[in-house]
């Protein structure tokens, strides 16, 4: 079992470092524009990788799982991105539009986070309310997916000047990747949104103690806050 989890996370672990190299490099191997463009050939063929082990491993167990949305006190802004992105509701339409899963369902100390899916064609310097780079789900008991939270992840590397802010938010960080999901020096900012599951901790906070791991996943991923970094 450990094999394919821990091929997936090189392969993404791959897609990231393509993606850090590029922008060392100057740029040309991808585009960080906020509107999905095309990205290159090399950080596809690792995307592709990823995919193609990501599905296999995922086998026919997810299905869209509808859902009554549970009362939570949302803002109009936040609502708005909520039913914009239902659509995601279903993990499949998530990965036809770029999303594609990290696999490991974080868990924290204080809460558990889920799996991320990522979108690398979304990632930029600037915060676009309507793209959130990242869509996190949990598993149910069935191991079936249901989308809970969003999030915006800024890589240092994409230029970002100071703490990004949304929705009169600070980002969380700069903190250091995620091992082993995302390289330890892959610097960021992110902020999370739990607009699909309530978060008793706050719609912004980063774990939800509501979220559990341990109840469908089949790769957990006990983790620990990484550590802050300084922002050159
Ligand atoms: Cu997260």
């Amino acid at each position: 079992m450990a094999e394919p989890g821990a091929r997936a996370e090189r392969s993404f672990a791959a897609g990231i470092k393509q993606y850090e190299k590029s922008k060392k490099q100057g740029g040309g191997i991808m585009n960080f524009n906020s509107n999905l463009q095309p990205v290159g050939i090399a950080s596809r063929a690792a995307l592709g990788i990823t995919v193609a082990v990501f599905l296999s491993l995922w086998g026919a167990g997810a299905e869209a799982h509808e859902q009554t949305a549970p009362v939570m006190d949302l803002t109009p802004e936040l609502l708005k991105i909520r039913d914009g992105l239902a659509k995601y509701k279903d993990p499949f339409v998530a990965v036809r539009d770029g999303y594609y899963s990290t696999v490991g369902c974080v868990e924290y100390p204080d809460g558990d986070m889920g799996i991320h899916f990522l979108n690398l064609a979304l990632i930029g310097p600037e915060p676009d309310p309507a793209k959130p780079p990242i869509l996190i789900y949990e598993p149910g008991s069935d191991g079936k997916l249901q989308l809970i939270a969003v999030e915006w992840f800024i890589p240092l590397a994409t230029g970002v000047k100071g703490r990004p802010t949304l929705f009169g938010q600070d980002f969380e960080g700069p903190m250091a990747g995620h091992e082993p999901l995302i390289p330890d020096g892959l610097h960021h900012y992110d902020l999370h949104a739990w607009i699909y599951k309530k978060n008793r901790s706050g719609v912004f906070s980063h774990a939800n103690p509501d979220v559990d791991c341990s109840k469908g996943a089949t790769y957990p991923l006990r983790e620990e806050p990484p550590r802050a970094v300084p922002h050159n």
